[in-house]
């Protein structure tokens, strides 16, 4: 069973993920229209991740007694300037993310909640792959700066980077 405070602490979890899908999901939508389709696709399949990551969250909290909120959500950003600044504001969102778990993780020693740490877990080494996922990333826009082919390259490849590649590039 939650204590009133876990439940509270999950439940604005919830919103953290859902509104992280949106915000990826509105950057889909900005890169698509800009023509930059595989950007688009990566942030359509990153929006639905975050969903599986607030659904995993709410099965928990109904699991053990407690009841999910399906809140009202901000509205994310609709124009992002660049695809640079984009990704920029996408490794930051991940690190507030990170921050979130983080105090979660906290809260759920404070209550003695060792069933909720333990299932939190799966989140810290989850946001560790975003992270570098984000970084390697912008380390691969830095390289090409200004050049349209690069760009032309990067929009091709970057369906293919995922969190599998990223912790490999990392380890070398
Ligand atoms: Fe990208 O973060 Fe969810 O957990």
């Amino acid at each position: 069973m939650l204590t009133s405070k876990m439940e509270k602490a999950l439940n604005a979890q919830i919103r953290v993920e859902a509104e992280s899908s949106q915000v990826y999901l509105s950057m889909a939508c900005w890169a698509e229209v800009k023509g930059l389709e595989g950007i688009a696709q990566f942030m359509y399949k990153h929006s639905d991740e975050e969903r599986m990551h607030m659904l995993k969250l709410v099965k928990y909290v109904n699991e053990r007694g407690g009841h999910a909120i399906v809140s009202e959500l901000s509205a994310p950003d609709t124009d992002f300037g660049t695809f640079q600044k984009m990704f920029e504001q996408l490794y930051d969102h991940e690190i507030f993310v990170s921050k979130s778990i983080n105090e979660l993780v906290h809260v759920s020693l404070e209550e003695k909640d060792y069933a909720t740490h333990n299932f939190l877990q799966w989140y810290v080494a989850e946001q560790i792959e975003e992270e570098a996922l984000a970084r390697t990333i912008l380390d691969k826009i830095n390289l090409i700066g200004n050049d349209k082919g690069g760009l032309y390259l990067f929009d091709r490849d970057v369906q293919m980077i995922n969190v599998e590649s990223a912790a490999a590039d990392t380890a070398q």
